[in-house]
């Protein structure tokens, strides 16, 4: 076989134009007479006609409680909920269905194991590490834990480019050390953590890891057995999916050991007022009625983004990412922070003075929709000395036509002021 014949080919470059019609708020919205141009998909991104119509489908046809029902419409709407636990399991590469936990949000998530594996196996005096990047919803819940147990948070410090100083990551650990979470990509800055590496270190000191993918598992192929992290989180509404509905992946001998976050109906085999037994994973950590529209509807977020392709999201994202950089780069007193070596597709700047909220404004008459503050990041702000910054985070429908509109866009806020 010839060396040509042996290389994978590229993969076909997006229909951009075919993959847009499929979002209808694209083309439906229009912001002061201007189309739509929507770059904040890193607060929460557009769902897909095909995913509106399985909602739709599933609300028109299938709806019923789910494990209670022997009744058609009961066992129809199982039977969903459960391959789309399937589908979660097959997206982030884990070994079994049971290992996934449908939660309201990555946010969630976070509690739960905070809640679930903190609280039962944390005590005074022992460390858990983060890094400065990390969301609030990365940090309140650890926290609060340390509040209760009088247990210490330790931070790995980032350095000018927003990267985790990994040497000094690597020396929090300590006998003390007894779990870690950081994020995969900061939303703030856009760096995609070496987390494999991060993963490695904190088993190297036989410590759990936890991995925030609210801002990754819709950049880029996510397989948690070959990470071998203990726990990934996300959140369905950033990846396509509906509101109100998020994920948490479990080693299933740890989510077995941890404690219950809530209680209540489905959690439990039996109660009695004497004693109550909790159900099996990962049923012991779905209290109550679940969120079953919208963990269907995720699947079928899911199964259109594996159709579109996360490598060619990724190589379409790369493209806008370059383009906007230099882009704004290119316009006097722009100053973009965070300039890691790996970034996703988030974009965080500031143009000379101008308060980040006067330039989102400014962006919104021409019907640029960014986002604007400190993105529930405020430990990045304070590391920059900012208050805020402007952030443009793009998804694979957005164009480069619509990196020029954010530039000129951009282009005219700085000569107004400046
Ligand atoms: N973790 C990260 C890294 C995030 O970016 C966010 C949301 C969350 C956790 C919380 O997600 P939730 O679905 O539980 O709320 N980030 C953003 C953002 O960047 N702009 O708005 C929300």
């Amino acid at each position: 076989m010839s060396a040509v014949a042996r290389q994978t080919p590229a993969p076909a470059a997006l229909d951009v134009e075919r993959i847009r019609a499929d979002f209808p708020i694209l083309s439906e919205v229009r912001v002061h007479g201007k189309p739509l141009v929507y770059l904040d998909n890193g607060a929460s991104a557009q769902m897909p006609r095909q995913v509106i119509e399985r909602l739709v489908r599933y609300q028109t046809r299938e709806h019923a409680n789910i494990h209670r029902g022997v009744h058609y419409l009961s066992a129809l709407a199982t039977d969903a909920y459960e391959a789309a636990r399937a589908t979660v399991r097959r997206f982030l590469h884990a070994r079994e269905d049971r290992e996934i936990v449908f939660t309201s949000n990555v946010t969630d998530a976070i509690n739960l194991v905070a809640h679930g594996y903190g609280r039962a196996f944390l005590g005074e005096g022992d460390e858990i590490v983060i890094t400065h990047m990390e969301h609030h919803a990365n940090i309140v819940p650890w926290q609060m834990l340390c509040e209760e147990k009088g247990a210490k948070l330790r931070v790995a410090p980032i350095d000018d480019a927003g990267e985790v100083v990994m040497e000094e990551y690597g020396r929090l650990f300590n006998p003390r050390t007894k779990f870690v979470s950081v994020t995969h990509v900061s939303n703030a800055l856009g760096t995609i953590n070496p987390v494999r590496e991060m993963i490695a270190i904190a088993h190297r000191h036989g410590v759990p890891i936890m991995i925030d993918g609210a801002q990754a598992v819709q950049h880029m192929p996510i397989d948690v057995q070959s990470l071998d992290c203990d726990f990934y989180a996300f959140t369905g509404h950033k990846l396509f999916g509906p509101t109100g509905v998020g994920v948490l992946y479990g080693k299933a001998a740890l989510l077995e050991k941890m404690r219950p976050f809530r209680g209540g109906g489905d959690m439990i085999l039996s109660v009695a007022f004497e004693k109550t037994t909790y159900n099996t994973i990962p049923f012991k950590f779905e209290a109550g009625t679940p969120p079953i529209a919208q963990a269907i509807a995720l699947a079928s977020a899911i199964d259109y983004v594996q159709q579109v392709g996360l490598e060619r999201i990724a190589a379409h994202e790369r493209e806008l990412l370059r383009h906007a950089t230099e882009s704004l780069r290119a316009i006097d007193g722009v100053r973009i922070i965070g300039t890691a070596r790996e970034k996703a597709a988030v974009l965080s700047f500031y143009v000379g003075d101008v308060h980040p909220h006067d330039v989102g404004t400014l962006l919104n008459d021409d019907g640029i929709a960014v986002r604007t503050g400190h993105h529930c990041a405020q430990p990045v702000m304070q590391r920059y000395g900012i208050p805020a910054t402007a952030r443009a985070s793009f998804a694979f429908y957005n164009t480069l036509d619509e990196v020029d509109k954010l530039a000129a866009s951009v282009r005219r806020v700085q000569k107004l002021f400046g």
